[in-house]
């Protein structure tokens, strides 16, 4: 069973491909192929998108939970002065530049399953002031 299993969407595959080039579709205008999908214990396919938002004297985030794998930080200054943000986890550390008031800055950083991440502003004094938070990871 499970031999006939795997092959049949082996199958499904080609007819789909013969059909494709019957009609003489162009190649670029395709579906991509449906990739196999691995263990949800690959965290890193998972990607996820948190608004982190800095001002005087606190870190805002969209979801206090971040999901494993690669995670977009949309890192906004919401204060009246310059901020920036460091986020640190057991993968690495990753830092937005210096941010005047109303910029925003993208920061993609590599999340794994039951950490916490660690995000603060490195502003001399803005940590200790309160502009620091957490992230927990999920699996
Ligand atoms: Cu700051």
């Amino acid at each position: 069973m499970r031999h006939a299993a795997a092959w049949l969407p082996v199958a499904v595959l080609v007819l789909a491909g013969c059909a494709g080039c019957g009609e003489q579709d162009e190649h670029a205008s395709g579906t991509p192929p449906t990739t196999a999908r691995r263990d949800s214990a690959d965290g890193a396919a998972a990607t996820g998108r948190i608004r982190v938002g800095l001002s005087e004297w606190t870190i805002s985030t969209s979801s206090g939970t971040a999901p494993a794998g690669r995670v977009t930080l949309v890192v906004t200054n919401a204060g009246g002065t310059e901020h920036d943000l460091v986020v640190r986890g057991r993968s690495g550390t990753w830092e937005t530049p210096d941010l005047d008031p109303g910029q925003q800055s993208r920061l993609t950083v590599r999340a794994r399953a039951g950490e916490t991440l660690r995000l603060w502003c490195s502003m001399p004094g803005h940590r200790a002031q309160g502009m620091h938070t957490t992230l927990h990871v999920t699996g």
